[in-house]
């Protein structure tokens, strides 16, 4: 490792210190004060790397907020930060009889990439009997979150998870979601009242209109005063798509989970199917021949949604394309389209340049997330396509470096955007920067050489 990359770490390590709550860390020291589902999976696998206490108790707060039927929401609230809006009243969460009565929550999921941070916690822990401890204390939990969604949100048992709120892509307003949300018109009255203060922290103009706003309040709205009964919502809710992104991170974390299983001694086989079910169904489903990405399926219109998003060559990561397809794919990521290795670009943008509603600035609708890129990164590698991983590995570490920990990139000009001290952008870039560097322990070692094995063989088609 050279000093930069030292001096770095430890930067990225002061900003997680510093989003450090006690029991969680805060994806953001103003915008975001409460505990997010994803962005908890990606704290854990950089801080895995370093503070195995906190990343296992980072995880452990979570999962304290999840319902009794599994669901695993995308908030937990943090009761000291009450000024936070939209908060618990908005979600009216205690609507349902699945909530739990000690914690407050949202009412909706995130993208499961938790048991991938649970295996990773536990293949870079320095204490390995805390480190087993910890995976069979996460295990039921687990297994009852992916129940949950394989139960309750793929009503044709098609393997293929459904979203009924942006928010539950972890890309709020990415342009996949625009003709969507435009069919949907709510009926006077039926948007409750909500004070935003995200335009009040950062740049409004770059963060989700008020007429999307409007949608995305009418939509929780909705989900309670139906108390969150999942067989109604599905039969009401014109916001029903399968997602690529989404069911990618499940895919992966089923193969995951199942080897969890297989280390605790316990039946890995009903997991191994899920991961092989949704994987067969994204290739069968949301691929699309023509332009070589996967594209998300709108379940209440009964047809592919053709938005070309960064989110669409996910499926790299959990190795679902076969060779052929990953090379197509690969082909259309290396073009100016996205970002083409010889010209003049950051990272992979996470929308295609080239189509009308791109913004290099605008939130999810063109600029560099770090989150997107990492997966990237992963799915690259585990294809062999070393220089285009080392390209996007690169930038993960280049952005933070020279703009700061920010929540996203311009993809014109690389300069930060959204909030600073921004957590996962840190946590994402301590994990590149410590897989490559000498890991301080003999277990880290074998550990690190198990798990870049099973990256780069495992399930490749
Ligand atoms: C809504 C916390 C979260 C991320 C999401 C990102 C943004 C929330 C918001 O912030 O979403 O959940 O207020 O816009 O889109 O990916 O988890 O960092």
């Amino acid at each position: 490792m050279n000093s930069n990359h030292a001096q770095l770490i430890r930067q990225a390590q002061a900003v997680l210190n510093d989003n450090w709550t006690g029991t969680f860390t805060k994806p953001a020291p103003r915008l975001y004060p409460h505990q997010w589902s994803w962005d908890s999976a990606f704290i854990a696998i950089g801080r895995a790397h370093y503070d195995q206490v906190r990343a296992e108790q980072e995880l452990r707060t979570l999962f304290r907020g999840q319902w009794d039927n599994g669901l695993l929401p995308h908030i937990v609230f943090n009761p000291k930060y009450t000024a936070y809006s939209p908060g618990p009243d908005f979600w009216q969460t205690d609507r349902s009889p699945h909530a739990p009565h000690d914690r407050q929550t949202s009412g909706i999921v995130q993208p499961p990439i938790h048991a991938t941070a649970v295996l990773h916690v536990y293949q870079y822990a320095q204490d390995q009997i805390a480190a087993t401890a910890f995976l069979a204390e996460m295990f039921p939990r687990l297994r009852s979150w992916h129940a949950y969604l394989y139960r309750e949100r793929d009503p044709h048992g098609e393997a293929l998870i459904y979203l009924r709120h942006p928010w539950e892509s972890g890309q709020d307003n990415s342009p996949i979601w625009d003709a969507v949300l435009r069919r949907i018109q709510p009926p006077a009255g039926q948007v409750p009242a909500y004070r935003r203060v995200d335009v009040e922290i950062v740049n409004a103009e770059e963060r989700p209109s008020n007429a999307e706003y409007d949608r995305y309040a009418y939509l929780v709205h909705l989900f309670a005063s139906q108390n969150y009964d999942e067989s109604r919502i599905r039969q009401d809710c014109p916001f029903l798509v399968q997602d690529v992104l989404f069911n990618t991170l499940l895919c992966q974390a089923n193969r995951d989970l199942a080897e969890i299983a297989r280390i605790l001694g316990e039946d890995a086989t009903p997991f191994e199917a899920w991961a092989e079910r949704t994987a067969q169904a994204i290739n069968t489903k949301l691929w699309n021949d023509e332009h070589a990405i996967y594209v998300d399926f709108d379940l209440r219109m009964g047809e592919p949604i053709h938005t070309h998003a960064a989110a669409g060559f996910a499926p790299l990561y959990a190795a679902i394309p076969d060779r052929d397809r990953a090379q197509r794919m690969c082909s259309y990521l290396n073009t100016a389209c996205f970002c083409g290795l010889d010209e003049a670009c950051y990272a992979v943008p996470s929308y295609d340049k080239h189509e009308p509603n791109y913004s290099p600035s605008h939130y999810w609708r063109g600029p560099i997330w770090i989150s997107i890129n990492w997966l990237l990164y992963r799915g690259l590698l585990r294809y062999g396509f070393h220089k285009y991983a080392h390209w996007v590995q690169q930038a993960i570490v280049e952005l933070p470096q020279r703009f700061g920990f920010y929540e996203y990139y311009n993809s014109g000009n690389g300069q930060g955007h959204g909030s600073d001290h921004f957590s996962w952008t840190a946590a994402l870039l301590l994990d590149v920067l410590y897989e490559d560097s000498v890991p301080r322990q003999q277990n880290a070692a074998e550990n690190k050489v198990k798990r870049n094995s099973y990256l780069q063989t495992k399930d490749l088609p």
